[in-house]
């Protein structure tokens, strides 16, 4: 049957009557049952859920008519090709790790989408003037090894081989991690798809409330926040609880507690500036023992590098008062540094315009939260869409929630957006240029 040329495009409203909202959301609902955790759902990069889960997604992109493959860092790639092999690609994509105790959408929502459209324009035929890549990344959130964005950036060409060497809580190296999983660490710079990417477009849950404020089921995204991180060791003097006076402590919580709140007080001092202590832990702690160690990270971000910056250099400043002061030593290590960047203005007008045909009010807004598309920055174009999350926006919580009908919105802008693209690149005025 012969192909039918792209840009016949007749609008989001083309798709047939299947609800891609619905056979999304049951897609994520299979996929929240591979966790590695007993309460709550947690699919950390290499662990036995993440290989249950990339073999879920890979047997979905075939079904969908991709050719799919994992790569060597356990991306889960699958592909529409365009007749002419020659041709740049088009990648749509997130990531399908989790937090611990994390929701159902954060990352997936995002592949999904990606797989129902796919599927759709194999469906129908289409002949695209680009490669159509479906990319399930295999690490965003950096939980199991304190790095984040390991899969985009492995595909990026953005891997640091010195990641190899970090650890997990169980004293496993991330090089290990990759060859227990049959994955050959030194080959990860080989993965790079950097010289092959036309663009790039990202589905994610909002994580935050402003489109429910703004009773919006999809929004664009204009920029995402850089994040500053870092790992903290504080060593103070351990003791017995009952008979060191308070006065003579070297107490490495006590210290830990007083920089929490200076994290809390400096990133209240400015809009868009945020602040967390995400991790807190004494190791070997006891109750009848004054700690002699305290470990917690420091993640800092804002929607320009500048405040972000200042920011994280006061508070390290004063962490060493605070330690000077204590009589405790202190341990810092940069762990993560991503900056902020903007969407491609072209690429998001695209969204603009799918989201006018479908009758919706455009909205444009920031991302606080990190996503893969940061890493495709300096790369080629790359834009988001946000869906709207229920209650209350949460996200990183089993309370995440979103409608079928918010995905199904997402999902039809994506497949018109693809197609508009698709249209562009045929009559000659390319958004984007395979
Ligand atoms: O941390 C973030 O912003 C993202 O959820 N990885
Ligand atoms: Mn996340
Ligand atoms: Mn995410």
């Amino acid at each position: 049957m012969s192909k039918i040329r792209a840009g016949d495009s007749s609008g989001v409203d083309a798709a047939p009557k299947r609800d891609f909202g619905e056979r999304i959301l049951a897609m994520a609902e299979r996929l929240a049952a591979h966790s590695d955790s007993p309460s709550g759902l947690e699919c950390t990069v290499l662990r036995p859920a993440h290989r249950a889960t990339a073999a879920d997604l890979l047997a979905w992109m075939g079904e969908a008519g991709l050719s799919a493959a994992i790569d060597g860092i356990g991306n889960v790639v699958g592909r529409l090709p365009a007749a002419n092999a020659a041709v740049r690609t088009l990648v749509i994509g997130s990531h399908y790790d989790t937090v611990r105790n994390a929701g159902k959408y954060d990352g997936r929502l995002g592949v999904l989408a990606g797989l129902a459209v796919a599927e759709e324009l194999a469906r129908r035929n289409v002949a695209l003037p680009f490669h159509l890549d479906v990319v399930a990344f295999a690490e965003e959130e950096g939980v199991r090894f304190l790095t984040a964005y390991l899969g985009s950036c492995a595909f990026t060409g953005r891997f640091d081989p010195e990641w190899l060497e970090r650890h997990d809580d169980d004293g496993v190296r991330l090089a290990d991690a990759l060859a227990e999983n049959g994955f050959a660490p030194t080959a990860i710079p080989s993965l790079s798809r950097r010289s092959d990417l036309a663009a790039y477009l990202e589905v994610h849950i909002e994580q935050g409330p402003v489109l429910i404020a703004e009773d919006l089921p999809v929004g664009i995204v204009s920029s995402i926040a850089g994040a500053v991180r870092h790992a903290v060791v504080i060593t103070g003097v351990a003791g017995h609880a009952g008979t060191v006076p308070m006065s003579l402590r070297h107490d490495a919580a006590a210290a830990a507690a007083e920089i929490v709140l200076l994290v809390e007080r400096r990133c209240a001092a400015a809009p868009g500036l945020v602040g967390t202590v995400g991790r807190l832990a004494i190791p070997n702690g006891a109750l009848n023992v004054v700690p002699g160690r305290c470990e917690f990270t420091l993640d800092i971000r804002a929607v320009d590098d500048a405040t972000r910056d200042a920011a994280s250099a006061d508070v390290l400043a004063e962490i060493d008062r605070i330690a000077a002061r204590r009589g405790v030593s202190v341990d810092i290590r940069e762990i993560g540094r991503s900056p902020a960047v903007a969407c491609a203005p072209r690429l998001a007008a695209a969204f603009e315009q799918a989201i006018g045909r479908a009758g919706l009010r455009p909205f444009h807004l920031v991302s606080g939260a990190g996503h893969d598309a940061l890493q495709f920055d300096g790369i080629c174009d790359m834009a988001m869409l946000f869906v709207r999350c229920g209650n209350g926006g949460v996200s990183h919580s089993p309370l995440e929630t979103v409608t079928a009908a918010d995905v199904d919105v997402a999902a039809r802008v994506l497949l018109d957006t693809i197609l508009v693209l698709a249209e562009s690149w045929r009559s000659g005025t390319p958004v984007i240029t395979a």
